[in-house]
C-alpha cells in the first residue's frame, strides 16, 4: 500500500473517529470505540472502501500512532484529538517539569490574555519534545513555541493526562504557567 493511500485512509479515520462519525451514520460508544466491521461497511456505503488488512496497516504504520485497536481486534478508536464528546478514561499522571506547545503568531494576543484553551478539542495538546511542538505549529505557518511549566501546574492541583500515543493533555494552561 503506498504512502498516499495510507494517508488518505488515516485522514478519513481521523474525521470519522474524532469529529463526525455521523457523516457515515456511525455511532461511537461512550469511550470512542467503533466496531471495525460496522465502520467498514458504513464507510463503503459512502464510497470509502478499504480492507481489514489495509486498516491494520494504517493503525500500525501511522506516523503518530493516532489509532488503537481493542484487545480482541474487533474495535478501533482514536487515541486523542476528539471534538465529539467521549471519555477516553485516561488516568491522571504527573507530567515532566516542562512541556511544549506549538502555535502561530496570530493566536498570541489571545493566548497572552486567556492562556491556552482547548478550543474545539477535549484538551489542550502539549508535547514532551520541542521538535514535536515545532511540527504542530508549522501546520499553521511560522511556528511559535511556548514552554509550559507543567510541573508547577501539577503541583498547584491541575491534572494532566498522557494519551496512548504520548500526547500530553490538560484542560487549560493559565497565562502564569506559560513562558513566552
Ligand atoms: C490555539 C494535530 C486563540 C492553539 C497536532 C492551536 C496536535 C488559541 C489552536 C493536535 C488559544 C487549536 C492538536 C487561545 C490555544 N486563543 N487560539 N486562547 N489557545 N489556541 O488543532 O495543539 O495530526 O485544536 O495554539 O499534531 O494545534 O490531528 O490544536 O493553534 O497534536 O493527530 O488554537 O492535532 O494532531 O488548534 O493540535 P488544534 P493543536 P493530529
Amino acid at each position: 500500500m503506498n504512502e498516499k493511500r495510507i494517508k488518505n485512509i488515516s485522514k478519513f479515520l481521523s474525521l470519522i473517529l474524532r469529529h463526525s462519525p455521523e457523516t457515515i451514520g456511525l455511532q461511537l460508544d461512550s469511550q470512542g470505540w467503533a466496531s471495525i466491521q460496522e465502520l467498514m461497511s458504513k464507510a463503503a456505503g459512502k464510497g470509502q472502501r478499504f480492507t481489514v488488512d489495509e486498516l491494520l496497516i494504517v493503525v500500525a504504520e501511522n506516523d503518530k500512532q493516532r489509532f488503537a485497536l481493542s484487545e480482541d481486534n474487533t474495535r478501533i478508536r482514536a487515541n486523542q484529538g476528539h471534538s465529539v464528546k467521549i471519555a477516553l478514561d485516561l488516568e491522571a499522571v504527573a507530567p515532566p517539569e516542562y512541556l511544549y506547545h506549538g502555535t502561530v503568531g496570530k493566536f498570541m494576543p489571545a493566548i497572552r490574555k486567556e492562556g491556552l484553551l482547548k478550543m474545539s478539542r477535549h484538551h489542550v495538546h502539549l508535547s514532551e519534545k520541542r521538535d514535536t511542538a515545532v511540527a504542530v505549529g508549522s501546520r499553521r505557518g511560522l511556528p511559535v513555541i511556548l514552554t509550559v511549566h507543567s510541573g508547577r501546574m501539577f503541583r498547584d492541583g491541575m491534572p494532566f493526562f498522557c494519551s496512548a500515543n504520548n500526547v500530553w493533555l490538560t484542560d487549560h494552561v493559565p497565562v502564569k504557567y506559560i513562558e513566552f
